[in-house]
């Protein structure tokens, strides 16, 4: 050794692991053309499937005759929900134990329903047969608020469940009613608010929104009848899972459904679930015997995939007149549409919702959600959050925000005085889960100080003051938050999807010179895996980075896994990608005590290296071990370097993040400018830091999306009125603001490396405070709480009902 010889973190930086904002080697492809997306998939043959969609929201199918569409030429069939029906297949188990109509089957229940599909030799043929298939409709009553759907006399739905009592989640009590799921103590809560010094309530609404990536839903379906296999490629967030679901309602075995997601234009939760379209596109295949690729269009994403949240939660919350919270009580009344497709693990009809006692000490609580149908299409997905952890988000940073208020304290106080502490995790919360760590304190104390909050306060005062001396017509707002994230589905116990436990998987292969391959059961949609799990093994295995190619999302060569959402592909696949890894370097240890001629014992780890203890001169790097491993007769060691590791993980990861939000209001126009917002995270152990700050951008954006505009609204006849991008707001550079971004790091005591999930957390945190901050501009004129979407509209009239 001598002074050019690397030091151990000189040949750490090298590998570019743990900590390295390693740039993402995916752009490489991407930003040159050479992404590889469903609709890049053109195979020989390949025909082009399109939807007949209801244009009505609730109607009788008394006929559909598709002699003139057949007439087109190219056209080669048209499916209708007869044609599904001897092979079962007119109907579709949903992820919520609910089932749904792949084909109208008798009626329609929601705008953009799928009635027919047109199959033919291009996509322009599809579309203009689509026009002519003559489809006669009996108009019945439209119910579009879950209210009324509740009402005795309201309109039956679900013909086909009407006098059903009970449900995949227990028992229904109207024929509009899917499930009513209660957590927590009733009485234990309802007695701390009769007693209570103060209790604030609020109808706290989570409007109906939709994901919006880049890239729509799509597949190419190809059946090769002479070898009985089925080969799928598609835009799916859980590849696996929907081979299994695929095998079960197609009756084809397994090992001949090949399932491929290629590269993803982005998820958000919009590509887990299963549509008519996959389904219609691969009897398509095996009727025609040639491919089928079906890729639904934007207008069609938006009206009939995959909705998200639609949350009525009335709130109520207690508190001693000196600001502690006392008790939580909660009840939801939840739009789920047309049919009950919410994307959530199978015990779990809520979500994760019962995370909504959020970052507080509560000592009790209660809550009840009841699932309601209504002519709105089907979905429920989490669309950047954990299975509706951003409603619970929403509503405890909502009802602090109202309790403040009421209480007449300054909400980052009243946030301070009821956080859980430090030394009280692993914390048990008062509806059941155990947050395993977190120091929010810290965190709250270093947002306040970075934004300087007691100007803020002051500033806003006097803004206040200007105002009413007619100075200003510009009102100033500070949203607060802090939000608990929980992400990273497992445990087995406690999740599964359809029965299939929530693990995930990491295989790894080392070759003789050197260099890797690991395979995964998660997908990336856009988050870099490929960059950030390639890091992971780098600082387990000691080989660089750049040396590790990480592959997802072929059945066929991935082990197993339940995919990727839920902010669970480092909670989880992360998790089993440090244990493979480990079991690497188990075997390394012994191939290198073999060649160093020492006791396995007396090698240590170092790097990249295995050492002889005391001889730091004496080494194997990993490298020269893989070699070894191929080409060496080792006695009582196989040959090769591989490992694989089926991870299921103790506990959920519990992220957290303290985001403060500052805007100018104009009060004439309802013009919101937000002057600042900075964004503090907390994932634990950070694998790649200009990663984590990418994905702080993107979720903040689509928050900001969400609470400013972002919705997908109905009138009463049940027409979507915000079905195209000309009214369903996607932000552009110019809306979105400037993000400052920081961070804490508490790592989770029980993931392998401390990381928890980031992807979701600014969504979660982001849309409290972006609608915090709007609803607290008006705080000093005696507004409490106005629903988002906080467009210009509604922020005018906030102002306008006040008189302002
Ligand atoms: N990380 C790091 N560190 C830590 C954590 C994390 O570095 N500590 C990173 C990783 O590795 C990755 C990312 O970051 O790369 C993320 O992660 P996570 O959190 O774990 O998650 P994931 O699982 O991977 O993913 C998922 C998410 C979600 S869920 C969503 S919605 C979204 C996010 O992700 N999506 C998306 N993000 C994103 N991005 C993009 N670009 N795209 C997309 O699509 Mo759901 O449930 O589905 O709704």
């Amino acid at each position: 050794m001598n002074e050019i010889t690397p030091t151990p973190a000189e040949r750490a930086e090298k590998l570019k692991g743990l900590g390295s904002s390693r740039k993402r080697v995916e752009d490489v492809r991407f930003t040159q053309g050479k992404g590889n997306y469903v609709d890049d998939i053109k195979l020989p043959g390949m025909l082009f499937g399109d939807f007949v969609r209801s244009p009505y929201a609730h109607a009788r199918v008394v006929s559909i005759d598709a002699e003139a569409a057949k007439q087109v030429p190219g056209v080669v069939a048209v499916l209708t929900a007869a044609d599904l029906a001897p092979l079962g297949l007119h109907w579709m188990p949903t992820l919520a134990g609910d089932k749904q109509m792949v084909l109208a089957d008798g009626k329609v229940l929601f705008q953009g329903q799928e009635v027919a599909f047109v199959v033919a030799t291009d996509r322009y043929a599809a579309a203009d047969a689509v026009e002519l298939v003559e489809v006669d409709y009996e108009e019945l009553p439209v119910v579009t608020d879950p209210f009324k759907a509740l009402e005795p006399d309201a309109p039956v739905l679900r013909e086909d469940i009407a006098d059903q009592k009970e449900g995949a989640h227990g028992a229904r009590r109207h024929h509009n009613h899917i499930f009513t799921w209660e957590q927590g103590d009733r009485e234990a809560t309802e007695k701390v608010l009769a007693e209570a010094d103060v209790v604030a309530e609020e109808m706290i609404y989570y409007h109906r929104t939709h994901p919006c990536p880049l890239e729509t839903c799509g597949c190419v379906a190809s059946m090769d009848k002479v070898n009985g296999k089925l080969t799928v490629w598609g835009t799916f967030q859980a590849p696996h899972a929907v081979r299994t679901v695929a095998s079960l309602i197609s009756g084809i075995a397994e090992h001949n459904i090949r399932i491929i997601s290629p590269d993803i234009g982005g998820g958000f939760g919009n590509k887990v679930g299963v549509y008519p379209g996959y389904i219609c596109s691969i009897v398509a295949s095996i009727v025609t015997g040639k491919p089928v690729k079906w890729v639904e269009d934007r207008m069609e994403n938006l009206m009939a995939t995959a909705f998200a949240r639609d949350y009525w939660m009335q709130g109520k919350i207690a508190a001693t007149k000196d600001g502690r919270i006392t008790g939580l009580w909660c009840h939801v009344t939840a739009d789920h549409g047309g049919f009950d497709a919410c994307a959530d693990p199978t015990k779990f009809p809520a979500g994760f919702f019962n995370i909504c006692t959020g970052s507080y000490d509560i000592p009790v609580a209660w809550l009840a959600v009841d699932g309601v149908y209504t002519n709105k299409a089907p979905g429920g997905v989490a669309y950047r959050c954990s299975f509706r952890v951003t409603e619970a988000a929403y509503l405890i940073e909502r009802m602090i925000e109202v309790l403040a208020i009421k209480l007449g304290i300054d909400a980052a106080e009243l946030r301070r005085k009821n956080f859980i502490r430090k030394d009280q995790f692993p914390y048990r919360s008062a509806l059941g889960w155990e947050y395993d760590s977190g120091d929010y304190h810290t965190a709250w104390d270093k947002a306040l100080a970075a934004v300087g909050y007691e100007d803020l306060r002051a500033e806003q005062a006097d803004r206040v003051e200007s105002f009413r001396r007619g100075e200003t017509r510009k009102l100033m707002g500070v949203g607060l938050t802090f939000f608990t994230e929980i992400v990273g589905a497992g445990p087995v116990k406690n999740c599964d999807i359809l029965g299939l436990g929530m693990f995930d998987s990491c295989e790894i292969r080392i070759h003789p010179t050197g260099s890797a391959i690991a395979r995964l059961g998660t997908i990336s949609q856009g988050q870099g895996h490929a960059t950030t799990f390639a890091q992971i093994l780098a600082s387990e295995i000691g080989i660089p980075a750049d040396n590790i190619t990480i592959e997802e999302g072929d059945t066929d060569t991935a082990p197993y896994g339940l995919g990727t959402y839920g902010s669970r592909s480092t909670p989880v696949a992360g998790a089993a990608t440090a244990m493979a890894g480990r079991k690497i370097r188990a075997k390394a240890q012994m191939i290198a005590a073999y060649l160093l001629e020492v006791h396995d014992d007396d090698v240590e780890w170092d790097v990249d290296r295995f050492v002889v203890k005391g001889a730091p001169e004496r080494f194997k790097a990993m490298a020269e071990i893989a070699f070894a491993a191929y080409n060496q007769a080792i006695p009582g060691i196989e040959p090769g370097l591989e490992a694989v590791s089926y991870y299921d993980p103790p506990n959920m990861t519990y992220p957290f993040g303290a985001y403060v939000c500052v805007v100018d209001v104009d009060v004439d126009t309802g013009q919101v400018d937000i002057r600042r917002f900075y964004a503090l995270d907390d994932c634990g152990t950070r694998i790649n830091p200009m990663i984590i700050e990418g994905q702080v951008h993107g979720g903040l954006t689509e928050a900001l999306a969400i609470a400013m505009g972002q919705e997908i609204a109905y009138d009463e006849l049940g027409n979507v009125k915000t079905g195209t991008l000309m009214d369903f707001f996607v932000p552009t550079a110019w809306e979105t603001p400037h993000y400052e971004t920081d961070w804490t790091t508490t790592p989770s005591p029980h993931h392998p490396i401390g990381a928890k999930g980031v992807g979701e957390s600014p969504n979660v945190g982001g849309v409290p405070c972006f609608s915090n901050a709007v609803n607290d501009a008006f705080r000093a004129f005696g507004h409490v709480h106005a629903h988002m979407p906080h467009d210009h509209w509604r922020v005018w009239k906030i102002a306008h009902d006040l008189g302002l």
